[in-house]
């Protein structure tokens, strides 16, 4: 693609990526972002003309699609059909925001695409709207995904000093040095400093529970509101979710003149069940997996083995008890979920060994 056509798909995200991806689509296709995902269709942003459309998938490229990761999700880049209304081809992602389905392990399910930065949103109103488990669960997450995560205390206005305090402590236990902001989506505390952190060409993903405030942020960072957050939908009695849809919008920039990055605005996650490989837990258990080498046996796991330093640094009140637990808590799910994906897997291509000799049965 010639420079000067990159110079607005930037601004939109594009990077070194989806440049090298680009040469594997059809001649004359037309780039774009997908902006909000509804059941069957998807709204997309073209940045050649900078136009917002509603678009379909063709057949054959729901043909090859093997199960529902396969299909475009906010933040994809996909690429249309000449006319602009049929997505094609689903552009490789650089990295993603993937859980376990719910309900059913043997599935990833991916909330975001090609995602910078995770603003992990939690509420300073006390309550389970801050827990040491969740954030230990999203930096697994994003470290899975290759996202860099930044921690948000959100509703400063409703917590004291200390409280505030106490929590920043928390959370910089679990995770020393980690990008932390305390923010009011109510009284404009800390938005600028966000704002900051989201800078332009980068895409940034709200996490967190239903209620802790992600599209309030997104509105004050916006500056206007437009989307709706948990009183409106109140009034109109649509259950308690207010956000249902994933949304990506670009913010403005610090002078309104500048443009900002983008950030996608999700809905509330009521479990958080991981999906990712083994060594997504060397990042966000940096402490449990500094002791792991002074083990004796060199394969470890931390249960109870002879001569285990991880088990030693727990008696010695180095690492919390409660870490460990969440650790080997969360290495579990996540083993559990890869046998699950295999058997699911052996499961798939015996009915379609089946199927295959079932059908050259019939043609003898
Ligand atoms: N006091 C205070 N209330 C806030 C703040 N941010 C959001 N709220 C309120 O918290 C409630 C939930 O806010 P939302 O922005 O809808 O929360 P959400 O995280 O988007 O929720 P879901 O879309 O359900 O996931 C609303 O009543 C907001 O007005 C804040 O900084 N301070
Ligand atoms: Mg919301
Ligand atoms: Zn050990």
């Amino acid at each position: 693609m010639s420079s000067s056509r990159t110079a607005y798909l930037d601004e939109w995200g594009w990077a070194e990526h989806e440049n090298a991806h680009w040469s594997t689509v059809p001649a004359g296709s037309i780039a774009a972002r997908i902006i909000c995902r509804y059941s069957a269709t998807w709204r997309v942003i073209i940045p050649s003309g900078s136009r917002e459309t509603l678009v379909e998938a063709s057949g054959a490229f729901q043909y090859l699609c093997a199960g529902p990761q396969d299909y475009p999700v906010v933040g994809d880049w996909v690429a249309l059909s000449c006319d602009g209304r049929i997505i094609q081809q689903l552009l490789p992602r650089r990295t993603k925001i993937a859980r376990q389905e719910a309900g059913r392990a043997a599935r990833s399910q991916v909330l975001a695409a090609n995602v910078d930065i995770a603003l992990l949103v939690f509420g300073l109103d006390g309550g389970r709207n801050f827990s040491i488990g969740l954030l230990e669960r999203f930096l697994t997450l994003t470290a899975a995904g290759g996202v860099e995560p930044v921690v948000v205390l959100n509703k400063a206005d409703r917590a004291s000093l200390e409280q505030i305090s106490s929590v920043r402590i928390q959370a910089e236990s679990i995770r020393p040095g980690v990008t932390l902001c305390v923010t009011s989506a109510r009284n404009g505390t800390g938005i600028e400093e966000l704002r900051d952190l989201v800078p332009a060409w980068r895409t940034a993903c709200c996490l967190g529970r239903s209620g802790v405030g992600k599209s309030s942020i997104m509105n004050a960072l916006l500056g206007e509101p437009l989307l709706r957050t948990a009183e409106v939908s109140r009034i109109q009695n649509k259950g308690r979710h207010s956000t249902t849809n994933s949304q990506l919008r670009v913010i403005p920039g610090r002078q309104s003149t500048t443009s900002g990055g983008m950030l996608i605005d999700t809905p509330g996650l009521r479990e958080l069940q991981l999906w990712g490989a083994e060594e997504s837990l060397y990042e966000s258990f940096a402490d449990i997996h500094e002791f792991a080498p002074d083990c004796r046996f060199r394969d470890c796991r931390h249960q109870g083995e002879p001569g285990c330093a991880v088990q030693r640094a727990v008696a010695e009140g180095i690492i919390p008890h409660q870490r460990l637990e969440h650790y080997l808590e969360q290495r579990e799910e996540l083993s559990e979920a890869a046998l699950r994906n295999q058997m699911g897997a052996a499961a798939y291509e015996k009915r379609r060994w089946k199927q295959i000799t079932r059908e050259a049965r019939r043609k003898r």
